[in-house]
Formats: C-alpha cells, structure tokens, sequence
C-alpha cells in the first residue's frame, strides 16, 4: 500500500528514477563526460539495450586527457574482469585485453590533443585491431574462438578487477570522453573512416542514444574544439574556437 501511495504522487520522471537507479537515456552528440579527477567513486557505466554474449567487438571513443595509465573502456564477466579492455599504459603504448590476456601495442606518441580510438576483435580468427587517429597499427592475434559471455559490466573511466568494481584510483580516467560507440561485429575500413567521421554509430552501444549512469562527480558538458593561436588570440577571441 505505501508503495502504491508513493509512486502515486511522485512525478513520472522521478518514478522512472526510482525504477532504473537515475540511468539516463540521451543523445550525446556535442556533449562530453568530463571526469575532474582520478579517483574510485567518478565514472560512467554505459547500458546495452539488450545483454549479448559477444564475439566479434568494435569500440571506437575520442578523450582529451593529460594522463597515461587510464582505463578508457573496461568490459567485465563474472569470471574476467579484463574480459575487453582499452587502456592508453604510455605515449607509446597502448594495452588492450580481450578474454583476459594482454596485448601490448607499440604506438606513435600522439600530440596532447583529442585522439580517436578503435579497437576490434573477430573471434573466427582473433586478428584484433587498433586505431588511433585514422592510423592502424599492426595487427594482434589473441582468444580465437573465445566468446565473452553475458552478464557484462561495462564501466567508461574505471578499470574493473572485479565485475562492478575492484577499481584502483591510478588506474582511472581523468579528463574528457566522447563520441564513444560500441558494435557486435568488426567495423570495414570504410565504416572506420566514417565513425572518425561521426558518421556512423554503435549497434549495441551509440552516443547518440546512450544508456548510462553517471557515478561521483562526472559532468556532461558540451564538446569545445578550440585553438587560440597568433593573431587570431590577439585580435578576437571569436572564430578561432568552436563547439563541434
Ligand atoms: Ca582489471
């Protein structure tokens, strides 16, 4: 009976909170998560409409970060907690984790700048692949015939070492995520160039839809683009700076 009494006066939307935690459901197009700082409590778990055990994965996400040794995107099961993981270890290293075993990819150091990331698995051959910026470096093989089974704990800006938690402060993300995307197959090259593009979106996780729940002090902000440079600084601050 209270709980009919309740719900009864609450408004819709915070009965809808009530139900489903305070997840959100939003185009994120020229929004970003910033994350203020390294910490256990400030992160974002992103929800798939529909839980699928997984064999063939493409992430792509863009961040803005002063920091190496951050987890981007950390995917955990029951019994792996590095079931898929995105983690930039060093300005020329990148890690990347499918099915618990680490793979260590030599990359180029990139300017302090916002920088795309792709990273794709294909279990019928478990030929994985890395993109930075447009660029694809040489291809891993590692977990072929492996398939990440359901329940997954997605988490962006937390590395996971167990399914939910198990998260180490200098080890998060701090700083600025978006456009980030999640597919159930491995993206062509002509789909690669257009998600750098913004131009295609994720099949089971899609910034412009996004199912999530921000914890600790994670802010949605919108996307600045902006390099004040010469005369342009000098003369006007206008023009030289856009939200893209
Ligand atoms: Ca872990």
């Amino acid at each position: 009976l209270l709980r009919v009494f309740v719900f009864t006066l609450l408004p819709f939307a915070e009965y809808l909170d009530l139900l489903f935690l305070h997840v959100s459901c939003a185009d994120l197009n020229g929004k970003v998560f910033l994350f203020p700082k390294q910490s256990t409590t400030d992160y974002v778990t992103v929800i798939p409409s529909q839980s699928q055990p997984l064999s063939r994965v493409s992430v792509c996400l863009r961040y803005y970060s002063p920091l190496f040794y951050i987890s981007l995107f950390s995917l955990a099961t029951k019994n792996q907690h590095n079931a898929f993981l995105m983690y930039p270890y060093s300005e020329t290293w990148f890690y990347f984790y499918v099915g618990h075993q680490e793979l260590c990819i030599r990359v180029d150091k990139e300017p302090f700048e916002w920088n795309h990331v792709c990273s794709t698995w294909n279990s019928d051959t478990g030929v994985i692949q890395l993109w930075i910026n447009g660029k694809l470096y040489p291809r891993l093989v590692a977990q072929k015939g492996f398939t990440i089974p359901v329940p997954q704990s997605m988490i962006l800006g937390q590395e996971q070492d167990s399914c939910g938690g198990g998260f180490v402060a200098q080890e998060s993300f701090a700083g600025e995520m978006t456009d980030f995307h999640m597919w159930n197959y491995v993206l062509s090259l002509e789909q690669i160039h257009r998600v750098f593009q913004n131009q295609h979106v994720g099949n089971v996780l899609s910034w412009s839809s996004l199912t999530f729940q921000i914890y600790g002090a994670v802010l949605v902000q919108p996307k600045i683009q902006c390099h004040f440079q010469g005369v342009e600084y000098l003369g006007s601050h206008s023009g030289a700076c856009s939200q893209i």
